[in-house]
């Protein structure tokens, strides 16, 4: 195995006006004061944190914002800013850890990524853990909210085309998105998803079938066809018991175990190269609970065991 590959490299991205409730901008610290590098440290990783990135030095673009985006420009800002370092990160072999921040990280976070695995030839599978879909686009968007608009943007949906300005943009096909925990999807936002024939897990299935056999049939669809994994983890993917600590929070989410399984199974897999953690927002937070419980997330997700099974792989698989 590839030593660099068990190489975490974190980064903050204090994102908050893409959000209708302010706050996710003190997401990166509460992980870090939840203990997000001891956890991955002690798991044995070599952790590098990059701190949060700034947007400071970003021109403005000129082009016209759609007049149903929210806060088009800024996020244009840290959309460049993030897809630029993002790719950066992914090219160097570590696994990128990205701290929201709301939701409208991911248009960086997951074009950058995306980007490099395009390049290298394989295929990248990107699974939303989330209540909501965010596959709105400025034509289909109620509250006009861009977090709820990220994956449709990934998906090369059109009305936010010139948001990345002059950084590429990478190619992901509708097929390539696997939404998971969903529970809250807008009327239009609906259509669109049955058009585009996305994958969704929601919370009916969920319920039927049982985590295990619906994220399995995720892992075996990318080990398939060569892939590898991105998990964008909007912590409203939880039930808001477990995680008040959202702007969001939608009843009949995931419970504890049913989380804990997910990552668990996902580690296990060998397929995750990057991770986002978004929607934090410590300022709804009672007493640190949703940023620890996301944290102890994970650590099942980097191989944090509640006994030494024998797993199939208690490390990151070898790349090639
Ligand atoms: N998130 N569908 C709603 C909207 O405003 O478009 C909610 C989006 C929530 C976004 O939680 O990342
Ligand atoms: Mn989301
Ligand atoms: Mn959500
Ligand atoms: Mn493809």
């Amino acid at each position: 195995a590839d030593a660099s590959l068990k190489k975490i490299a974190i980064l903050g991205a204090p994102i908050d006006i893409g959000a209708s409730q302010r706050g996710t901008l003190m997401g990166p610290a509460a992980l870090r004061t939840a203990g997000l590098l001891t956890l991955l440290d002690g798991l044995g990783f070599e952790v590098n944190d990059y701190g949060d990135i700034a947007i400071g030095d970003v021109a403005d673009l000129a082009d016209p914002p759609p007049d149903t985006a929210r806060h088009y420009r800024e996020i244009q800002r840290w959309s460049r800013a993030l897809s630029a370092r993002s790719y950066e990160l992914a090219r160097s072999g570590a696994i990128p850890i990205y701290l929201g921040g709301d939701h409208t990280l991911s248009m960086g976070s997951v074009n950058g990524i995306a980007r490099h695995w395009h390049e290298s030839g394989r295929e990248l599978f990107v699974l939303w853990l989330d209540a909501h879909a965010d596959y709105n686009t400025p034509a289909t968007t109620i509250s006009g909210n861009m977090h709820g608009m990220s994956a449709a943007f990934l998906c090369g949906e059109p009305g936010l085309d010139g948001l990345l300005g002059g950084e590429p943009r990478a190619p992901i096909e509708p097929d390539q998105l696997e939404l998971f925990g969903t529970r809250s999807i807008d009327k239009l936002e609906k259509d669109l998803l049955r058009e585009r024939r996305i994958s969704v897990a929601d919370m009916r299935q969920i319920d039927e079938f049982g985590v295990g056999v619906l994220i399995r049939r995720v892992i075996d669809k990318v080990k398939a066809r060569g892939g590898v994994l991105h998990v964008s983890f909007d912590v409203d993917f939880l039930d808001p018991s477990l995680a008040p600590g959202v702007g969001t929070t939608v009843p009949g989410g995931a419970t504890y175990r049913e989380a804990h399984l997910v990552m668990e199974m996902l580690h296990d897999s060998g397929l995750v190269r990057s991770v986002d953690i978004v929607e934090l927002n410590p300022f709804l937070d009672e007493r640190g609970r949703t940023a620890r419980t996301a944290v102890e997330l994970i650590g099942s997700l980097f191989g944090q065991q509640i006994t030494d099974r024998p797993t199939p792989s208690n490390a990151i698989e070898p790349d090639g």
